[in-house]
C-alpha cells in the first residue's frame, strides 16, 4: 500500500504534495513502482497534529481519489471522518482506512456498513494531540489485541461484513519505541485473529531513534527490513511511503514462508 499524503504537515512527506496534480502523479508513480493499492489522506495524524475541518480534508483528497480510480488504480482513503469516507467511496475509493477504528466519529461504522467496502480497523486510543500520553501498557501485545477485537466486534455489530475487516496494530499511535518493537516481534499473533493484517511502520520515529536520529527519508532501508519481516509472517499488507525497495523486501521475506518456492 503506497501512501499519498495530501497534507502540508505530515511528518515524512508533508508539503510536497500540496496540489492535486502532484498527488495524482505521485500515486501513479507508486503504482508503477509496484503498489497494489494507494492510500490517500488529507489530515495529518502525526503526534501533536491539530485536526483539519471536513471541507478542507475532502478538498484535498477527493480530486486525487477520483483521478486515480478513473485510471483503474485501487484506492483507499485514510480518514477518521464518516462524511469524508462516504464521499471518497462515491469518488471511487474501495477501502476505508480509519486510524481510529471507528472511535473518532460515531457515524463511521454505519457508513462502512452501508458502502460495503473493505475497512481497516487500526488500534488507536486518542487523537494526535493526546495520543502519546496514552502510551501506558502492562502487556502491550495483549492489550492491543483485546482493544482491536473490541473495535472489530463493534464494526460487525454495526453491520460490517467480517470478511471486509482488516486489522492494524497501529504502530506509533499511543505507543513508544519499546511498545512498537514488542508488537512487531509478536506479529504472528495478529495473523491468528482471522482477518487480513496491515502494518504501517514506514519512516516512523522509532526507526529514526534506532538509527541515531536519522531523518524520515533516510529510514527506507530500515523500513524495508521490517517489510521483509512482515512478509515472512504472511502479513497481508504494509503501508509505505517508498514502494520500490519495500516490494523487493516483501518478495524476499515471502520466500521464508515454508512451501513458498
Ligand atoms: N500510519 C499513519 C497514517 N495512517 N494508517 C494505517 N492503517 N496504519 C498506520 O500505521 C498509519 C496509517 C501515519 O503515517 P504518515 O503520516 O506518514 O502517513
Amino acid at each position: 500500500m503506497g501512501v499519498v499524503n495530501a497534507t502540508p504537515d505530515s511528518f515524512s512527506d508533508g508539503g510536497d504534495l500540496a496540489t492535486a496534480e502532484a498527488g495524482i502523479a505521485h500515486g501513479l508513480a507508486l503504482v508503477t513502482q509496484g503498489a497494489a493499492i494507494v492510500d490517500v489522506g488529507g489530515e495529518s495524524t502525526r503526534p501533536g497534529a491539530e485536526r483539519v475541518d471536513a471541507r478542507t480534508e475532502q478538498h484535498r483528497v477527493l480530486p486525487i481519489i477520483a483521478a486515480l480510480a478513473e485510471r483503474g488504480v485501487r484506492v483507499s482513503v485514510d480518514t477518521m471522518r464518516a462524511s469524508t469516507a462516504r464521499a471518497a467511496v462515491a469518488a471511487g475509493a474501495d477501502t476505508i482506512n480509519d486510524v481510529s477504528g471507528g472511535m473518532a466519529d460515531t457515524d463511521m461504522l454505519g457508513v462502512v456498513a452501508a458502502t460495503g467496502v473493505d475497512y481497516v480497523v487500526m488500534h488507536w486510543r486518542a487523537h494526535s494531540r493526546l495520543m502519546q500520553s496514552q502510551a501506558v501498557y502492562a502487556d502491550v501485545v495483549g492489550e492491543v489485541i483485546a482493544e482491536l477485537l473490541a473495535r472489530r466486534d463493534a464494526a460487525i455489530a454495526a453491520g460490517v461484513d467480517a470478511s471486509r475487516i482488516i486489522l492494524d496494530p497501529g504502530i506509533g499511535f499511543s505507543k513508544l519505541g519499546p511498545h512498537n518493537w514488542s508488537l512487531l516481534r509478536e506479529l504472528g499473533r495478529f495473523n491468528e485473529l482471522g482477518h487480513r493484517v496491515l502494518v504501517g511502520v514506514s519512516r516512523k520515529r522509532f526507526i529514526g531513534d534506532l538509527l541515531d536520529g536519522r531523518g524520515p527519508t533516510e529510514r527506507d532501508a530500515a523500513t524495508a527490513a521490517i517489510s521483509a519481516w512482515c512478509a515472512q509472517h504472511d502479513i497481508w499488507g504494509v503501508r509505505t511511503h517508498e514502494v520500490a525497495m519495500q516490494r523487493d523486501a516483501i518478495l524476499v521475506g515471502s520466500r521464508f514462508i515454508p512451501d513458498n518456492g
